[in-house]
């Protein structure tokens, strides 16, 4: 079984993650987490705080000269801002930002500071959840799995589906600013941020992950917790600002007949079974069918807002506009790095739980043992 912890402040000294379950002999490079941490701080439409920021990872344990062992993993990342924060005088912070967890936490936890709440609501938590993911893509590439995310649509403005494969769809949306594979469209795109910026408010938008090279098979539909697809809609729910999650073309799907959905099965000795359609987005009964995993992330708008609306002061209950703190316009480009991390996560945990292996040499036979039968 594979599972993870995660825990810090936003303004704290920094970030922790435990990672237990990952078999042993597994290569793990620092540089490659670091390379999707680097890519989580970038995209148009970010704030100042990324200027502060150079997240790094560290692997405290679990790896000896370069290779798990067995044992959990522990990741740290440095908060750089911790420095300006430790001996900062600040006024305690008594009204909540519409749309943020502010008002139901300081409520639900009995506290009589906001700040408290918002050091560990922040999105700044998405920072060890993508160095997570990017160890997991480690594992995932032994057996050539890999995972992209991308944009597709920020506001109203929607890049058209390319017929690009995964590697295309990562070259491309890697040139654009906002991680989004048109070059027109990232141009209004980047227009429409600078809108958003100038009016003192914020947008929200969708991204997609493409997992890719996928075994028959991850997933159950045998009970309601092991079905792939839920565990992947909870993963892609939990990241902060995700309001709705689809699979394949899931939305559009259910204004069709079902002849018009449902991707026919054909058969031919080269190919074996496969398909010529994927609108369930690689998952039947959820259960992984062969096909590329799609998955949709639609984030709302970030709710710390320069031109902010309406709250209530709890300690006077008197009417009072929302406070403006340091924040970004747009997030979304981060968050199609988020998205790629935590179902990475999932497929991964579906993947140790249908081949196990204590160490990667044993997960791989069993691997390889299930194709040869499949076949
Ligand atoms: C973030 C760090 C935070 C925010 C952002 C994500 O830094 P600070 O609060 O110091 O400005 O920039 O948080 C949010 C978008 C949010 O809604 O919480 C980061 O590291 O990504």
């Amino acid at each position: 079984m594979l599972r993870f912890l995660t825990s810090g402040e936003s303004h704290g000294r920094g970030l922790v993650g435990i990672i237990e379950g990952l078999p042993s002999g597994l290569f793990i490079s620092e540089s490659q987490i670091n390379f999707d941490l680097h890519r989580r701080q970038q995209g148009y439409g970010r704030g100042e705080r990324m200027r502060i920021e150079k997240d790094s990872v560290q692997i405290l344990a679990g790896v000896v000269d370069g290779k798990t062992i067995g044992a959990p993993l522990a990741l740290w990342i440095e908060n750089k801002d911790w420095e300006n924060w430790k001996n900062k005088k600040r006024d305690r912070q008594t009204i909540p930002r519409p749309g943020h967890a502010d008002l139901s936490g300081v409520l639900k936890y009995d506290l009589d500071d906001i700040q408290y709440v918002i050091e560990r609501a922040s999105a700044r938590e998405t920072a060890m959840r993508v160095a997570i993911g990017g160890a997991i893509k480690q594992f995932l590439r032994e057996f050539e799995i890999h995972i992209v995310g991308h944009v597709i649509q920020i506001g109203e403005i929607r890049a058209k589906s390319k017929n690009l494969t995964p590697e295309q769809i990562r070259e491309k949306s890697l040139e654009s600013p906002v991680f989004c594979i048109d070059e027109k469209v990232s141009r209004q795109i980047c227009r429409k941020i600078d809108q958003a910026k100038n009016k003192g408010d914020t947008l929200g938008g969708v991204f997609e992950v493409i997992a890719s090279n996928i075994p028959i098979g991850l997933g159950s539909y045998a009970s309601w917790d092991r079905r792939l697809d839920a565990n992947l809609a909870r993963a892609v729910m939990s990241i902060p600002s995700v309001k709705a999650v689809e699979i394949g073309s899931g939305v559009e799907n259910s204004t069709k007949f079902g002849s018009q959905v449902h991707d026919e099965i054909f058969y031919n000795k080269r190919k074996g079974f496969h398909r010529q359609t994927n609108r369930a987005g690689g998952l039947e009964g959820g259960v992984s069918n062969g096909q590329n995993i799609i998955v949709r992330g639609y984030a709302k708008p970030i709710s710390t807002l320069k031109n902010p609306l309406n709250s209530v002061d709890i300690a006077t209950k008197k009417k009072i506009k929302a406070p403006y703190v340091r924040s970004d316009v747009c997030f979304v480009p981060a968050l199609s790095v988020v998205g790629e991390a935590v179902v990475a996560w999932e497929i991964a945990a579906a993947f140790k739980e249908k081949f196990g292996g204590d160490s990667i040499a044993e997960t791989k036979r069993n691997f390889h043992s299930y194709l040869k039968n499949l076949k």
